[in-house]
């Protein structure tokens, strides 16, 4: 080393027992990175060769077995290893076995699947989430798995890519021993020695009774792929997958790793690979408050309370208690609260109906969360999420309350979308201990959690916000306090030229098609009658009210006002036929846009699809664009991240400035300006946006250089 500091090798090797111990460690996640496949090929090879040597085992140093290939690897050219590890594991003479904490993912678990035998500590997940990134398990997943647990088992594991628990994992047949863990490198050493002569070793590529068993069922692939054809949409990664498990069926193994190896090529640096990786950092970014010191002391949160048991403060306090939170939820009318716990119950019953919960884990949850009636009983709270009423008034007396009732210390959060945070806290005497904690609908679901920072918020308070998110599994992104922060400001261009361009002749049904097709689940017009029209009705009037210039949406206003407020009317921008939820285009809705336009003296023109598409996301990232300039968002990526999971972007477009970048940061400028001229100030340029046009940069790279 320059410097002759001695590099720490990423794997290590011992012998205790007669057994030979490699263990992995290169932080934060024992990820296959530079040397770690050689070093783990050289200590095979050197245990294989040692008499003293009866068996080897596998063990991840720091917090994790070993969570895949270096991600950070791919698109680049990069050394492969001699001979690919698994292939060293088939070799051995010796059993060799994988010991397994924290994560056993992708490249992590293949390496497991090539072991002989897997134990694994009650806490561990195993699985193979490569499609979650774009690409299929490329190191023998897709061969071995199908072997050890049936092909049905594989193909839902690799298809969904989700982490299995140690529990499921072992009734799969994934793991051979579930060991207490206290201690796992004398447990995997005693398991080790008592397995050690055992003959002949279990190579998984060898076995093939679970894939005989599969032959009765031979549709099995076929009803996966008309499964997730919706949700795959235009992706290629999952279909690879579904094809690799199929060739184990019908390839013998070495054949079948031969075409997993040419589909993997194939994915590797695809546009949706691509995306999905950068997606995949920025969701680790997102955290990262630059200027933050790394070692500030936060308070801990051990229990906390939501103020205002609606629909919103109903769905915080569910997200509290699935993560282990005990929490308070007080309203000032019993009815309310009453009727905001029959709402959180009924939730977990159709969870449990639905089968993704047990009864016991809902009655364990149901336990965390305790109906309050006075401010008196969450005092000693550590911290408390208002979600009352959208109106200021409203919001001010509350925070006084809270100010006034709440112990020295504790955190005031609030669950506005939009509202002034420095407004709100300063009816407080502790305006350091506010910020924004905005949960998005459904705040049990969505993962989009805005922490908006205040004028006066602590950067205690802030990154203590920060964190509190990520413990009740939400992905925390920073905003600054501006109206409507930042995923909401962004938006609201969106939804404006989404009724503007029914005005000028494009139909819902048309725009919605669009964005199905672009990838979105729903189209916008199908998402509003979902959520409701009254809701966005009751915001424009209070904006028309406070502001003459205020640009309202009459076509809107009129389905509200023929009583047309969604599903839950049975009709809105589409009709219902009984409690249906499918959207069925209406005439009606035809001519109620045609009464509107004619009393409105609009020419209408006809859109072509692109022009839909573009008007609706380049105003969104205009408007990014200036809250970047503002620094209200920290990175442009910030963005993205709120847009993947609060708005349902497609994930394998990357977000909307990475999706913008794609088509060129000039040509999105341009259209700007165009529209610009012909729709007016809606459309004003932002500078940061023709500053990147012009300087030929890209726009998902941009960092604010001043958070406010
Ligand atoms: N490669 C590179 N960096 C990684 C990484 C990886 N596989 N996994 C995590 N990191 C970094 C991450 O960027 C962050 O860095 C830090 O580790 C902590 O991560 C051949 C081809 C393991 C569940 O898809 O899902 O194997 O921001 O904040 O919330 O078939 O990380 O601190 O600088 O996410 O506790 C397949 C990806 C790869 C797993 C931990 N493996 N990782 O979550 O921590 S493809 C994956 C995760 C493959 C083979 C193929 C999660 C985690 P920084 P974190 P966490």
């Amino acid at each position: 080393m320059a410097n002759g500091a001695a590099v720490k090798p990423v794997v290590r090797f011992e012998i205790e027992d007669g057994i030979g111990i490699i263990t992995i460690d290169n932080p934060p996640v024992n990820a296959l990175g530079p040397g770690v496949r050689d070093g783990i090929i050289e200590a095979l090879e050197t245990g294989e060769a040692d008499p003293a040597v009866k068996a080897m085992l596998m063990i991840g140093a720091g917090r994790s077995f070993i969570a895949g290939a270096d991600i950070r690897q791919f698109g680049k050219p990069r050394a492969q290893p001699k001979r690919p590890v698994p292939d060293v594991l088939d070799a051995s003479s010796k059993p060799v076995v994988a010991a397994i904490h924290g994560y056993a993912l992708g490249g992590g678990l293949e390496h497991a699947l090539a072991c002989h035998y897997r134990v694994a500590v009650p806490s561990a997940k195993v699985g193979l989430p490569e499609v979650l990134i774009g690409i299929l398990p490329g190191g023998g997943g897709t061969q071995r798995l199908p072997r050890l647990i049936g092909p049905r088992r594989a193909l839902e594991m690799i298809v969904s890519g989700r982490h299995v628990p140690t529990e499921e994992a072992k009734a799969l047949g994934i793991i051979d021993e579930i060991l207490p863990g206290s201690d796992l490198r004398a447990e995997a050493i005693a398991y080790a020695r008592g397995i050690a002569d055992r003959r002949p070793l279990p190579r998984v590529r060898d076995k093939a009774d679970r894939l005989e068993e599969a032959r009765s069922d031979p549709g099995m692939f076929e009803d996966m792929r008309k499964a997730i054809a919706r949700k795959a949409g235009k992706q290629k990664a999952p279909y690879h997958c579904i094809h690799c498990v199929e060739a184990a069926m019908t390839q013998p193994f070495d054949e079948g790793i031969a075409t997993e190896r040419r589909l993997f090529a194939e994915l590797e640096n695809t546009e949706e690979a691509k995306a999905l990786r950068y997606a995949f950092f920025a969701e680790r970014e997102v955290a990262k408050i630059p200027g933050l010191p790394k070692d500030l002391k936060l308070p801990e949160i051990k229990g906390a309370a939501v103020v205002g048991a609606g629909t919103m403060g109903g769905g915080i306090a569910i997200s509290f208690a699935d993560h282990g939170f005990p929490v308070k939820l007080l309203d000032a009318s019993p009815e309310v609260l009453a009727k905001g716990l029959a709402r959180i119950r009924n939730t977990y019953a159709t969870s449990v109906r639905r089968g993704s919960l047990t009864q016991a884990e809902m009655d364990r949850r149901l336990a965390l969360i305790e109906p309050v009636e006075g401010y008196e009983g969450i005092a000693e709270c550590d911290a408390v999420i208002e979600a009352v009423f959208e109106e200021m008034p409203v919001k001010q007396e509350v925070f006084a309350k809270l100010d006034s009732v709440m112990k020295p210390g504790a955190l005031l959060f609030s669950n506005t979308s939009a509202l002034d945070i420095d407004a709100i806290a300063s009816v407080t005497t502790r305006p350091e201990a506010v910020a924004g904690t905005h949960f998005f609908v459904p705040a049990n679901v969505m993962k989009t959690f805005e922490v908006v920072n205040g004028a006066k918020t602590s950067p205690v308070t802030l990154a203590t916000a920060m964190k509190l998110g990520r413990d009740i599994g939400k992905i925390s992104a920073y905003a600054g306090n501006c109206d409507g922060f930042v995923a909401n400001r962004t938006r609201i261009p969106f939804n404006l030229e989404q009724g503007l361009m029914v005005e000028e002749g494009a139909m819902p049904e048309q725009v919605d098609r669009v964005m199905v097709e672009f990838g979105y689940p729903v189209g916008p017009f199908a998402v509003n009658d979902m959520s409701g029209l009254d809701i966005s009705y009751a915001t424009r009037k209070r904006r028309a009210a406070a502001d003459p210039n205020y640009r309202g949406l009459p076509i809107t206003d009129r389905l509200v006002e023929m009583g047309r407020l969604g599903q839950k009317t049975g009709a809105g921008w589409y009709r219902y036929a009984n409690n249906d939820r499918t959207p069925i285009v209406d005439p009606e809705v035809h001519q109620i846009i045609k009464t509107v336009v004619g009393e409105l003296g609009i020419t209408q023109k006809s859109f072509t699809d692109e022009e839909i598409l573009h008007r609706l996301l380049f105003s969104s990232l205009n408007e990014a664009c200036k809250i970047l300039e503002e620094g209200k968002a920290l990175r442009a990526s910030d963005i993205d991240v709120m847009w993947l999971n609060g708005f349902g972007f497609p994930r394998y477009r990357g977000g909307l400035m990475y999706w913008a970048d794609q088509i060129g940061a000039r040509q999105v400028y341009n259209q700007v300006a165009i529209w610009h001229q012909r729709y007016g100030a809606r459309w004003k340029p932002s500078a940061l946006l023709h500053q990147v046009a012009e300087g030929g940069g890209s726009l998902r790279e941009v960092a604010a250089r001043m958070p406010s």
